[in-house]
C-alpha cells in the first residue's frame, strides 16, 4: 500500500467516524493527531518520498490534518450540547423531595377524639370564641357570685363580652337551636386568666360532649365514656368515676383512668395512686335544660369535658405544656408519624 493510499484510507475513516461518547472522540484524536499518532508517523515518512511526489504528499497530509481536526472539533461541540439535551436526562433519578410539615400534636389528639365520638353518632359543633355572659355563665347555672365570673379567672373584653372559658357555651347554643335528641361534640380554644406554668396556660383546647334524649341515664354516660377510654387508650384500660361538683351538672363526676405505678414518674404524675384524672362529666342540671327551653320532665342528658393538652401530654409523654405553644420545629417534627 502506497503512502498516498494510506492517507486516502485515513481520510475516509475520518469522514465516516462517529462517536457515542466523548471518550471515543478523545481516543480517536490521540490515534490520528496525537504525538505518536498516524499523522506524526506519516510526516516522519517525508524524507523517504521521492522529491517529485513530495508536493502531492504534503498537500494530502495537510488535508488529513485539517479534516481530522475539524471532525474532532465538530464531535466535541455536539457532545457538549448533547450534555444538555433530552438524550442525557436521567428519568430514573429520584426527584428532590419536598419538605413536608406535620400535624400539631394537639390536632392529632383532637382528631383522634373527634373520630371516636363521630363513630358512635356524635356530630361536631363549633361556636364563637368571644361570648356573652349568658352563654358562658348564666345559662349554665353559674350563680351571680360564682368565682369563675371574677376578673381573676376570666378575660373580659367589653360590657357583655368575654373570651369563653369552656366550650359549654357552644353546647348552650346547640340546645337553644336544636330539638332533642342531641348528640354533639364541641372542640375549641378556651381562655382562662391563669399564670403560665409547665402545667397551665391561659389558652388551651377543650373537647366537650353533650347527649340529650328521653330516658338518658348515668349508666349511658358511663358506657359512652368507657367506650371512649378503650378506643383512645386501648382495650384493657380501667376507668373509675369519683364524685365531683360542677354548676351545670348534677350529679357530677371526674373520670380517672388507671395509669399504673411502674416507674418513678408514674408515682409523680398519679400522686402515688396509679390513677389519672382525664375528664369531668355529669347529668345535665335540670336548670340548664330549662334555660335553653328543653323540658327536663321529658328529657335528660349527660355532658362531659376534657382538656386536649392534658391528654396529649399523657399519650405523647410531653412534660411541659409550653412546648405546645412555642412551635419549635425540633418539637413539632417529632410528630411526623402520628396521625
Ligand atoms: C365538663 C364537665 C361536666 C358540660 C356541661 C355542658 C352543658 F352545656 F351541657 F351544660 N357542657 N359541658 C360539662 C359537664 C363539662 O367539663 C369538665
Amino acid at each position: 500500500m502506497s503512502l498516498i493510499e494510506k492517507i486516502e484510507g485515513l481520510l475516509s475513516e475520518v469522514k465516516d467516524f462517529k462517536a457515542k461518547a466523548p471518550e471515543e472522540v478523545e481516543s480517536f484524536r490521540i490515534r490520528i493527531l496525537g504525538s505518536k499518532g498516524e499523522l506524526k508517523k506519516l510526516f516522519g515518512e517525508f524524507k523517504n518520498v521521492p522529491s517529485e511526489a513530495r508536493k502531492e504528499f504534503g498537500e494530502k497530509l495537510n488535508e488529513l490534518k485539517t479534516k481530522a481536526q475539524d471532525k474532532i472539533n465538530e464531535l466535541k461541540s455536539s457532545s457538549d450540547s448533547a450534555g444538555q439535551s433530552d438524550d442525557f436526562i436521567d428519568l430514573t433519578r429520584p426527584s428532590q423531595s419536598a419538605a413536608l410539615g406535620s400535624r400539631h400534636p394537639i390536632s392529632v389528639v383532637r382528631n383522634r377524639i373527634l373520630d371516636i365520638f363521630n363513630r358512635i353518632g356524635y356530630t361536631i359543633a363549633e361556636g364563637p370564641e368571644i361570648e356573652d355572659d349568658w352563654h358562658n355563665f348564666s345559662a349554665l347555672n353559674f350563680t351571680e357570685e360564682h368565682p369563675a365570673r371574677d376578673m381573676q379567672d376570666t378575660f373580659f373584653i367589653g360590657p357583655d363580652a368575654l373570651l369563653r372559658t369552656h366550650t359549654s357555651s357552644v353546647q348552650v347554643r346547640v340546645m337553644e337551636s336544636q330539638e332533642p335528641p342531641i348528640r354533639v361534640i364541641c372542640p375549641g380554644r378556651v381562655f382562662r386568666n391563669e399564670a403560665i406554668s409547665a402545667r397551665a396556660h391561659c389558652i388551651f383546647h377543650q373537647i366537650e360532649g353533650l347527649y340529650i334524649d328521653k330516658g338518658v341515664s348515668f349508666a349511658d354516660m358511663k358506657q359512652n365514656l368507657l367506650h371512649f377510654a378503650r378506643e383512645l387508650f386501648g382495650e384493657d384500660v380501667k376507668i373509675r368515676l369519683r364524685p365531683s361538683y360542677f354548676p351545670f351538672t348534677e350529679p357530677s363526676a371526674e373520670m380517672d383512668i388507671y395509669w399504673g405505678l411502674e416507674s418513678e414518674a408514674d408515682y409523680r404524675i398519679t400522686k402515688g395512686t396509679g390513677w389519672l384524672e382525664i375528664m369531668g362529666c355529669g347529668m345535665i342540671d335540670p336548670n340548664v335544660l330549662k334555660n335553653s327551653n328543653i323540658d327536663p320532665e321529658q328529657y335528660s342528658g349527660f355532658a362531659f369535658g376534657m382538656g386536649i393538652e392534658r391528654i396529649a401530654m399523657l399519650l405523647f409523654q410531653v412534660k411541659n405544656l409550653r412546648l405546645y405553644f412555642e412551635n419549635d420545629l425540633r418539637f413539632l417534627n417529632q410528630f411526623k408519624a402520628a396521625l
